[in-house]
């Protein structure tokens, strides 16, 4: 089933550990939204595209694009993203973002033409990291980055606005990144599956059938700071215990509710003092649902039991909605090319919905979507551990190479 070398996987592999290099931090793999290491890799990733035939631009928000072919008309785009959550594997988004890079080179190596133009774009901020934004590089194409959001700040209190000028690039330039839906005539995006199925049944790819809906919120408590010695139990207005409650019954509703998924990845306290009681606590709240009124009841729910518990501890909360997405369908045109595109290379189809986001939910705004997910070890994703072999990453770039040979506007 494999090629006899799996040659294109091996260069895939080569190039992701190279991009891998690519780190805000020493030991680690973490990329954010317009770091150096993301200027780094942006330009390491224009360099591959030019290699591979492709003129090459970095947009307003830093999306990195390749264009290859003299075809005029709707463009057929393949990408994915190349900023990474902190401390990543070298797979998330990064593996499209290459696959898509091999699959333009094989055809430049064999003089391949399409009659129509093929983008390739490494999407910023997909990750949404470093700032409460998040797929700030394919919202900025369809046109949904409003100027404010250029105003968001980082942790060091830097803005986006600040960033994307320390970057080279030009915010008040926001609305040349818009491309009309007229310009696209799809999206097709390889990325890991970030999940148990492919393994387990022993698929190397996928066929996504869709993409969950997703809100990402911030919560604050807020309590009174004290003395840790001398507040009476009974007295006291602890902000992190509140929190703490609050976020066991995120996990209580989530267990609770079929096909929802919540969780509560940062977690910030005031004044973070061992000897006083906690006056302030916030915390990330992200919940998802390949259906949408199962999402909408979620939230609902986990909202009423904030509000029990923080009224029985007399203590004051909010929620601020930072994302939210619904849920995305993929194209049934593109889903069978590309389950004829995976039989092509000697996989058999198999379809799968996707319980993580993607730039394809956005992009889907634009132009019909098609997903090709690959096996990773585990399942395990957003951690170092992440991985794929060449054989899965041959068998990608090659099911891409057919998928676009097949594609028709
Ligand atoms: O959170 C997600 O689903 C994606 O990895 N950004
Ligand atoms: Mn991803
Ligand atoms: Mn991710």
């Amino acid at each position: 089933m494999t090629a006899p070398q799996a040659t294109l996987g091996l260069a895939a592999m080569e190039r992701l550990q190279a991009l891998a290099g690519f780190s805000d931090e020493p030991d680690r793999l973490t990329r954010l939204y317009l770091s150096p290491s993301y200027v780094a890799a942006s330009d390491r990733l224009r360099g591959w595209m030019e290699e591979a035939g492709m003129r090459t631009r970095v947009d307003a928000v830093g999306n990195v694009i390749g264009r290859y072919g003299d075809a005029t008309g709707p463009a057929l785009v393949l990408g994915s993203h190349f900023d990474t959550v902190r401390n990543a594997g070298w797979y998330d988004g990064n593996l499209g973002v290459i696959a898509a890079i091999a699959a333009v080179g094989f055809f430049h190596t064999k003089g391949d033409t399409f009659p129509f133009p093929i983008d390739v774009i490494a999407f910023g901020d997909e990750e949404g990291v470093r700032f409460p934004t998040t797929m700030t590089g394919s919202r900025a194409l369809a046109g949904l980055v409003a100027p404010d959001d250029l105003d968001k700040r980082d942790g060091d209190g830097v803005s986006v606005r600040e960033a994307l000028a320390s970057a080279g690039l030009d915010p008040d330039a926001l609305a040349t990144c818009v491309r009309a839906a007229s310009d696209i005539a799809a999206y097709l995006e390889v990325h890991i599956e970030q999940g148990p199925v492919l393994e387990r049944e022993n698929r190397p790819l996928g066929i996504v059938t869709g993409i969950a809906g997703a809100t990402r919120a911030r919560v604050e408590v807020t309590g009174i700071a004290g003395h840790a010695g001398t507040v009476p139990m009974a007295m006291r207005h602890d902000a992190l215990a509140c929190a703490a409650e609050m976020i066991l019954a995120v996990e209580t509703v989530a267990h609770e509710k079929p096909k929802l998924v919540a969780t509560v990845g940062v977690v910030d306290v005031r004044p973070k003092a061992a000897n006083v009681i906690p006056g302030f606590a916030g915390f990330s709240l992200d919940v998802r649902s390949e259906k949408d009124v199962v999402r909408e009841e979620g939230l609902a729910a986990i909202r009423a039991a904030f509000r029990a518990i923080c009224e029985r501890r007399h203590m004051g909360f909010h929620i601020d909605i930072a994302h939210s997405a619904n849920a995305v369908q993929c194209d049934a045109r593109l889903m069978d090319l590309c389950d004829e595109a995976v039989r092509r290379v000697g996989v058999a189809p198999r379809r799968l919905v996707s319980g993580a986001g993607h730039d394809a939910m956005i992009m889907a705004r634009l132009a019909p979507v098609g997903m090709i997910f690959v096996r990773c070890r585990g399942g395990i994703s957003h951690n170092p551990l992440e991985s794929i072999s060449p054989e899965d990453a041959d068998f990608a770039v090659r099911a891409l190479i057919e998928a676009v040979r097949a594609f028709r506007p």
